[in-house]
């Protein structure tokens, strides 16, 4: 997959994408990335990238022509490919694991970092295919929320995750619950025991436990996923038991 950014804080993207699975994900060729500085497009003495409002009020907002003229210049870079464009904006629709699959499809993605107190309409309507925010909260920009999208769909991409992290994707993706809890050595900490259970060897056991506490923490924590969450009759069962357990400590 190819990701092209573009931004006013180039610094920003490149701090983090030298890191960890991002840096991997590159050496092995899932992932190519380009990060555009949109003030090297700015053609004004003051090299502006912002300006005040039509109609007047509050805030700045993001000029067009760099915008665009950046955009192009990293398309110009695939002929006859075109990218799938993403601004990052808090008015965008919400990032989900959804959200993510459907991106993570796309052979190229082109990510605007919203800045200011928003940006141009007629970059919006000429320029960007799609608009995301990562969630209910302010902000200083969109460079975070871009790096969030890079980092979710890079994960996706083939080869680039071990054998065990991609199982947990399976896992999270085939039945939508949250995960149970997990120990490791040692059995006894400061007096705190592992359930016993996990000690046992009796893997049916094992697993009936391990897929009680998911349904139990989804129930407390996440009510709202058990709606789309794919469920079995035992499952069904479970979820009467521990919802009678949770009225008789009322
Ligand atoms: C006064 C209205 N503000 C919207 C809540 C203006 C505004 C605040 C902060 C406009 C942009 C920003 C900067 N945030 C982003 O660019 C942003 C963002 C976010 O703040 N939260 C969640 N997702 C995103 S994606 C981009």
């Amino acid at each position: 997959m190819r990701v092209d950014i573009l931004t006013i804080f180039p610094e920003m993207i490149q701090a983090v994408v030298g890191c960890s699975i991002l840096k991997r994900a590159q050496d092995k060729g899932a992932l190519t990335l380009a990060v555009w500085n949109i003030r090297d497009f700015a053609r004004d003495r003051h090299r502006s990238t912002d300006d005040y409002p039509y109609g007047g009020g509050a805030g700045m907002v993001m000029k067009p022509e760099p915008a665009f003229e950046a955009a192009e210049t990293a398309m110009a870079a695939e002929p006859g490919r075109r990218p799938h464009v993403i601004l990052t904006t808090p008015q965008g629709r919400r990032l989900d694991q959804d959200v993510v699959r459907g991106l993570a499809q796309r052979d190229w993605l082109m990510i605007l970092c919203g800045h200011y107190e928003g940006v141009d309409e007629r970059i919006r309507e000429h320029l960007v295919d799609d608009e995301i925010s990562i969630g209910d909260y302010v902000l200083t920009g969109g460079e975070l929320p871009a790096l969030i999208i890079l980092d979710a769909v890079t994960r996706l991409q083939p080869d680039v995750l071990g054998s065990e992290e991609s199982v947990v994707e399976e896992s999270f993706s085939e039945d939508g619950l949250l995960e149970y809890p997990h120990y490791t050595r040692p059995a006894e900490f400061r007096g705190w025991n592992v359930p016993g259970v996990l000690l046992s060897g009796h893997h049916g056991e094992v697993s009936r436990w391990r897929r009680r506490e998911s349904l139990r923490r989804t129930l407390k924590r996440r009510p709202d996923l058990l709606e789309r969450a794919k469920l079995s009759a035992e499952d069904a069962r479970m979820l009467v038991e521990l919802k009678e357990e949770h009225d008789e400590h009322d």
